[in-house]
């Protein structure tokens, strides 16, 4: 890594909470806590308004996804008891996870950062790093830009960390919430980072922070001051020299881009040599399976599939591969199957013995960007093996 490294941490703001103000934009800059169970939903009246759920009705074990910063600053935060939460706010609108709205605005959010930079590390559902390194702008106009696509993408706004590191990154990210921008070097880290808690390093949970707190180490600046024998007397060589160097802002980690796959594919392998005239029952039932399994890798991924292709090996272990490409991506079995078929009519198999049968899913196309296609999905009954 050079000196001139430059990584952006970006961090959505109240990332559950702002996604579903986009959806109750009547609830903006009201106490909004996300969590619950589904009989929670707000229902819509006859007279087209929604009636939402109070915290206060609460009754359960359940905890707090997020809040929004009004209920913040009411003292509720993430992973506290509903119900606790309901003793500060008991007020607030209560809004059940919508995990697929979730999943759908991270991609959007996510594909507009690429269009700046796609050196991009994927840290979850509302955090990435972002490697800036070969991009000619000033970080302050790097962190504007970010900021400015991802709302015009998603309508949410996010915060942005950018400094020569991912661990000083991700402590700047969180130093201005919401809206932030912060761009630190590592000569700032005596005046801006020592004076933080501990725990605002990624790495320093909450078990360490008790161990440290019981050295009467509690900020960083505290770290950075400790005598490394002792810090090595109670964790260990690695853990104490991985302290010291966090507590400098040092931080040497590459950025790990993430990779989108290629195809995705399954295959079965049968107990015994099926014929594809007599076996047919039993071939169909297994394409079906294959299929469906298929589908379920696609949505657990995000994906839809332009390519369907299938692959044969017969009982003399000759392998045929057949692939269709289609306009519109696929991702319900019984679309896989259909496409899976036609490439089977192409083999000629008849009269020939199968020892395994696979089916992949290439040209894959993130969900998010499926919307474009979206005009009549297409129904196809599920019928024979082909
Ligand atoms: N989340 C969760 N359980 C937690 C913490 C968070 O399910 N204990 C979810 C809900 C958050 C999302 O992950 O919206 C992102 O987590 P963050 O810590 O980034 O929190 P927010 O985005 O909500 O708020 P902030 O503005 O502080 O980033
Ligand atoms: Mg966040």
């Amino acid at each position: 890594m050079t000196n001139s490294t430059r990584i952006a941490h970006l961090d959505m703001d109240a990332f559950y909470a702002s996604v579903e103000l986009l959806h109750y934009p009547e609830l903006l800059g009201k106490v909004v806590v996300i969590g619950g169970r589904n009989v929670d939903m707000p229902k819509q009246l006859a007279d087209g308004s929604w009636r939402y759920a109070r915290l206060g009705d609460y009754v359960g074990r359940g905890v707090v996804t997020t809040a929004s910063y009004e209920a913040r600053a009411l003292g509720v935060f993430s992973a506290m008891g509903l119900m606790k939460a309901a003793q500060y706010a008991p007020d607030a609108y209560l809004l059940p996870a919508n995990f697929s709205a979730y999943r759908h605005y991270s991609r959007l959010f996510k594909q507009a950062v690429a269009t700046i930079s796609d050196r991009i590390e994927n840290r979850g559902i509302d955090e990435i790093y972002i490697d800036l390194t070969h991009l000619p702008q000033s970080s302050e106009d790097l962190a504007r830009q970010l900021q400015e696509v991802v709302f015009k993408a998603t309508g949410l706004s996010c915060s942005v960390g950018i400094s020569p590191n991912k661990l000083l990154s991700k402590i700047a990210s969180d130093l201005h919430k919401p809206k932030g921008i912060c761009v630190l070097n590592l000569t700032d880290v005596p005046t801006r980072i020592w004076p933080l808690a501990v725990g605002k390093v990624n790495g320093i949970g909450p078990k360490s922070q008790k161990k440290l707190a019981q050295l009467n180490i509690h900020t960083i600046g505290d770290l950075a001051a400790a005598d490394p024998a002792v810090l090595q007397d109670r964790f260990g060589l690695s853990y104490a020299q991985w302290l010291k160097e966090a507590a400098q802002g040092i931080d040497h980690r590459p950025i790990v881009l993430s990779s989108e796959p290629k195809s995705i594919s399954r295959e079965r392998t049968f107990s015994r040599d099926l014929h594809v005239g007599r076996d047919r029952a039993e071939l169909t039932a297994m394409l079906t399976a294959i299929c469906t399994q298929l589908e379920q890798d696609l949505r657990q991924k995000g994906y839809r599939a332009q390519t369907i292709g299938v692959k044969l090996r017969f009982d003399d272990f000759s392998i045929l591969t057949r692939d269709l490409t289609v306009d519109t991506p696929v991702l319900l079995a019984s679309d896989i199957i259909h496409h899976a078929r036609q490439n089977l009519r192409r083999a000629h198999l008849r009269d020939r013995r199968l020892r395994l049968i696979g089916v992949r899913a290439a040209k894959l196309i993130a969900e998010a960007d499926c919307a474009a296609f979206d005009s009549q999905p297409m129904q196809l009954a599920l019928g024979d093996f082909f």
